[in-house]
């Protein structure tokens, strides 16, 4: 981070900040650890190639925020700093910088190893839509459009194939033909959506377990990341525990033969989010436990094999095929789960 930018960041907010250093493994926002005296912050640049319209981020998170100190005043929101003009949001330039105060002794989780961390994650994330029920969803704005709609997903990827980079699009043809013939996830997820009981709720969209703050005794504290908190239904948040709790190993192994599902990983998921949200989700919805698991790995393959196709555009790359390991990892993920259901 250059001198220039913690001056602002100092000036602006007011408190002696020095740069501890770059700070976890998001692929989307650029994110620093500051301290100022005992205290440590979180200072992160938000990605407005992602997120066009950062104005929108923080006025749900002031939103939210008001109502969780009205509502639900022991629960620990990560509301961003404001800064001497009461502003939550510096811009410098083009650029859309915030700020959090790191939770004192918490800690965060890169890879689920026991079911208890599955657990507390999965109760985490279900504790924090149930807290929200009396909030109307729709006064939310949507972050990002579409973010989750598997149909679009999918059109981008039929784009992709037709319009991408063609020596990869060779290269990938085993890959592609195999997603093809899962298009039926996409219409049974369109039949999810359009059931009277699947209803939209405030839900999380990227549940991923550094995405929880657990606390010395490694119980949880509550949940971070909150930019892409908008309206959605509940398999997006389960679905995407069940993507990244269950396997051993990342989207990022490259040894397919490491990606298994442990199966106990998914039962503490569904023990741990219906623990706080069975009596709020109809039967029609949590018949759809398992699918949510499905349709989310199946998204995520998509995503990642279209940007492959579409030479990294969106999520970037440390090598070459980068994006293409990426995706046979969740290839092979979605079959294992499609084994063990
Ligand atoms: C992105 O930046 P990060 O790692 O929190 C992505 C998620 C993907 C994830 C895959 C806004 O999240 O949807 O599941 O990468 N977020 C966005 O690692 O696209
Ligand atoms: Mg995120």
């Amino acid at each position: 981070m250059d001198d220039q930018l913690l001056q602002q960041a100092v000036s602006f907010y007011g408190k002696p900040f020095s740069v501890a250093h770059v700070f976890g493994s998001g692929l989307i926002n650029h994110t620093w650890k500051l301290s100022a005296g005992d205290e440590n912050f979180i200072f992160q640049k938000i990605n407005t190639e992602v997120f066009k319209q950062p104005g929108k981020i923080d006025e749900n998170l002031q939103i939210l925020s008001v109502f969780f100190a009205q509502q639900h005043p022991g629960y620990l929101f990560t509301a961003p700093l404001k800064g001497k003009n009461g502003h939550s949001l510096l811009q410098i330039n083009y650029g859309y910088y915030r700020c959090f105060v790191f939770v004192k002794n918490s800690h965060t989780v890169d890879v689920v190893q026991t079911t208890s961390q599955a657990y507390e994650a999965a109760a985490q994330f279900g504790k924090f839509t149930t807290l929200l029920n009396d909030f109307d969803a729709k006064r939310l704005h949507i972050t990002l459009p579409d973010f989750h709609n598997l149909a679009l997903r999918y059109q981008q990827f039929e784009t992709a194939m037709n319009n991408g980079n063609t020596q990869r699009i060779a290269q990938a043809v085993e890959e592609i033909s195999f997603l093809q013939s899962q298009k039926t996830i996409v219409e049974q997820w369109q039949k999810f959506i359009a059931y009277k009981e699947a209803r939209q709720r405030v839900t999380h969209h990227d549940t991923k377990i550094s995405n929880v703050l657990f606390d010395e005794n490694n119980k949880g504290i509550c949940v971070i990341d909150l930019d892409t908190v908008m309206p959605g239904y509940y398999i997006s948040d389960v679905g995407d525990m069940l993507r990244t709790y269950i396997c051993p190993f990342s989207e990022e192994e490259k040894d397919l033969d490491k990606i298994t599902v442990r199966k106990e990983f998914v039962q503490a998921v569904q023990q741990g989010y219906f623990a706080q949200m069975q009596n709020n989700l109809s039967a029609y919805e949590q018949d759809h436990f398992y699918f949510s698991g499905e349709f989310i790995i199946f998204m995520q393959a998509l995503r990642f094999l279209t940007d492959y196709l579409n030479n990294d555009a969106y999520y970037g790359r440390k090598y070459e095929t980068h994006n293409w390991v990426r995706a046979k990892n969740q290839v092979q993920l979605l079959k294992e789960f499609q084994f063990v259901l």
